[in-house]
């Protein structure tokens, strides 16, 4: 590829990752840089990786910078003499320091976000989160709603090998390409609602992982993992799983739906409504409910 066309592709990308930042949440080819996120701890770390990025950046072209400076107007052609000492107690003195500064004025506003993350006193609600070889299952704890969240079946189909299937047809209503990126049962949480994930794994070590919420967390079996998140504006946010887990590592996505508190309730009330009714027609005898009681059981790989 010519540099000149390799330069405006990128110049390109990066106007359209700028305009895809600010328009959705999906993510797109070329993408540089975090997502600013929609909670506050994802702006927070947002501006945290700027704020060291822009410090490394110039400590970076200072120190770079007076070395080609030295190097070139010092150099042997010129009649330049090496001096001979071997300590300077003051430059030692500065360069210790200076860096010790630097790092205080990095780590002070970074331990403070770390606090903040690792506080999940005064949540609302919990979501109980179960990494599960290759599919995630969400319990609303305490409300008796749980479900599994899996691939949704036309990435599943065009992930087959030889299904001929283009991946890049794989879309939303919205046409943004969400293949391996949709599934079945998304997530459903409320807005403006600070929500407290209690996050573990079933058979091998998986992680939760949306980019948008600002952090990780890996979902351990027989450990406990806590995070929450607090989501500013109702909208589709994306993730996978972070950890290397096994053969469909890949295709085990997260899909969080955030949506107004009304409707969240009124959702919830819903799937309350709708897992009681499985569960008396599981309790009931076969003789009062035929009909239910036969279709109630859903079949492990019924796709
Ligand atoms: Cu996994």
């Amino acid at each position: 590829m010519k540099p000149a066309r390799s330069i405006s592709r990128i110049a390109t990308a990066l106007s359209a990752a700028l305009v895809a930042g600010m328009a959705q949440a999906n993510p797109v080819p070329w993408q540089l840089n975090l997502p600013a996120g929609v909670t506050a701890t994802s702006r927070r770390i947002y501006d945290l990786h700027n704020f060291t990025l822009i410090m490394c950046t110039v400590i970076g072209v200072l120190v770079i910078g007076a070395m080609i400076w030295s190097m070139f107007h010092h150099r042997k052609s010129k009649g330049a003499v090496p001096a001979q000492f071997t300590h300077n107690t003051t430059a030692e003195v500065i360069w210790t320091i200076v860096p010790i500064i630097l790092l205080v004025i990095m780590t002070i506003p970074a331990t403070q976000t770390l606090f903040k993350m690792y506080d999940t006193s005064d949540s609302a609600m919990t979501v109980k989160v179960n990494g599960v070889q290759w599919m995630w299952r969400y319990e609303y704890v305490g409300q008796g709603v749980q479900f599994l969240s899996r691939l949704d079946r036309t990435s599943d189909r065009t992930r087959t090998l030889h299904s001929g299937l283009n991946p890049a047809k794989v879309t939303d209503k919205d046409g943004h390409n969400v293949y391996l990126l949709d599934v079945d049962h998304p997530l459903v949480l409320p807005v403006d609602t600070k929500i407290r994930f209690v996050v573990t794994g079933d058979d091998v070590i998986h992680s939760w992982w949306v980019p948008d919420f600002g952090w990780k967390q890996d979902a351990i079996p027989g450990v406990i993992g806590e995070n929450w998140t607090k989501i500013d504006k109702p909208g589709i946010y994306r993730g996978q799983c972070a950890e290397l887990c096994g053969r469909d590592h890949g295709f085990m996505p997260i899909v969080v739906k955030a949506v107004p508190k009304a409707e969240f309730q009124s959702w919830l009330a819903q799937q309350k409504a709708a897992s009681s009714a499985a569960d008396t027609a599981q309790a009931a005898p076969a003789a009062a409910l035929p009909a239910v009681a036969q279709a109630a059981p859903v079949a492990p790989n019924a796709h």
